[in-house]
C-alpha cells in the first residue's frame, strides 16, 4: 500500500466532521479468529457457518449448534485484539477530540473492539458471550460453566441460545436504528474487512453513499462493493489501520 494514499487517507479521515466505520470478520483475522470465508476447521470442517447460523439448525439439533457456539467461544477467550482494532480506538478518541462524530459498526460477534478500547460499538449481529432463551427470550447468565448441551431457561425451561442473529432473522432494532443512523449522517465510511455480501449490513455503506459521503474499503481482496469506493487500500487491519491515525 502506497505510503501517499496511507497520507491522503488520514487526511481525509482528520477532516470528516461524521465518520462510519463499518468491519466484518477480516478485522479479527489477525488476531487468530476464523473468518467466515475461511474453511472451518477441524470438527467443523464439513459445516458451511451459514448452515449452522439458522433458527433451523438450532430447532432441528440444539446441541450440534450449541456446541459449535460453545467451540467459536473457547477460540475467542484465547486470543487478543490486534493493532487494527486498537487503531479503530484510537480513531474514535481523536475524532471524539475534535468534536467529530464517529460509530463503529461491526458485524463480528467475537466483542474484540470493546477489549481494544472501542466504545458504544454497534454490534449489528450481537454478541457471542450474550445468550437468551430461545423460547421466552429471558436474558441468560453469560457466564455459565461451558456445558455440553444448551443450558435450560430458569423461567420456562426452554433451551438457551446464543445471543447472535442467525440467517432469516431480523437485526436487533436499536443496532438497526443506531447504524442507519450513522449510515445517513456521515461523510465518510470506512469500510474493514467484509466480503459485503451479508445483508443488511452490506446495505450500510449504500446509504452512505447516497447521502454523499466518501466511502473508502481497506481489505487484501475486491469485494462487490470495492468499484463503488472512492478509495480502496489493498491490505490487511493490521498492517494499514495503524497507518491512518
Ligand atoms: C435478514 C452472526 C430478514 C452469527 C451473522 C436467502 C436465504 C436466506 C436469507 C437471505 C437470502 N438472501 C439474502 C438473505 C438475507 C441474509 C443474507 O444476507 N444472506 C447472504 C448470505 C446472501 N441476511 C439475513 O438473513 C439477515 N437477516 O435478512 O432478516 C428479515 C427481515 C425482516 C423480518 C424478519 C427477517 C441476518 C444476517 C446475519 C447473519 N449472522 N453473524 C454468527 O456469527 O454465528 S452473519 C456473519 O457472516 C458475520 O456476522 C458477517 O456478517 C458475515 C460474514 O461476512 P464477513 O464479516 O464479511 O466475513 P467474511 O468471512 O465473509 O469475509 C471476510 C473478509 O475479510 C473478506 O473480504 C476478506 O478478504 C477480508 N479479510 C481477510 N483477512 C483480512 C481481511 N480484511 C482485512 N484484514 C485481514 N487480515
Ligand atoms: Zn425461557
Amino acid at each position: 500500500m502506497v505510503a501517499e494514499a496511507a497520507a491522503d487517507t488520514r487526511a481525509t479521515i482528520a477532516a470528516a466532521k461524521h465518520l462510519l466505520v463499518l468491519t466484518g470478520a477480516g478485522i479479527s483475522a489477525e488476531s487468530g479468529v476464523p473468518t467466515f470465508r475461511e474453511a472451518q476447521t477441524g470438527l467443523w470442517e464439513r459445516y458451511d457457518p451459514s448452515q449452522l447460523a439458522t433458527p433451523e439448525a438450532f430447532a432441528e439439533d440444539p446441541e450440534l449448534v450449541w456446541s459449535w457456539y460453545r467451540w467459536r467461544r473457547s477460540l475467542i477467550r484465547e486470543v487478543e485484539p490486534n493493532p487494527g482494532h486498537a487503531a479503530l480506538a484510537h480513531m474514535q478518541e481523536a475524532a471524539e477530540a475534535r468534536d467529530a462524530g464517529f460509530t463503529l459498526v461491526t458485524q463480528n460477534v467475537d466483542g474484540l473492539h470493546a477489549v481494544a478500547g472501542s466504545r458504544d460499538v454497534v454490534e449489528f449481529h450481537g454478541n457471542i458471550f450474550d445468550e437468551r432463551c430461545s423460547r421466552c427470550h429471558r436474558p441468560g447468565a453469560t457466564s455459565g460453566p461451558e456445558v455440553e448441551t444448551p443450558p435450560s431457561c430458569e423461567s420456562c425451561g426452554g433451551p438457551m441460545r446464543p445471543g447472535v442473529v442467525w440467517f432469516g432473522e431480523r437485526i436487533p432494532e436499536q443496532a438497526l436504528e443506531a447504524a442507519t443512523t450513522a449510515a445517513g449522517r456521515c461523510d465518510l465510511c470506512l469500510v474493514v474487512g467484509t466480503s459485503s455480501l451479508v445483508h443488511p449490513a452490506a446495505g450500510l455503506p449504500e446509504i452512505a453513499l447516497a447521502a454523499g459521503a466518501r466511502v473508502i474499503e481497506v481489505n487484501p481482496e475486491t469485494t462487490p462493493l470495492s468499484p463503488r469506493c472512492d478509495r480502496v487500500l489493498r491490505g490487511t487491519a493490521a498492517q494499514v489501520l495503524p497507518g491512518l491515525v
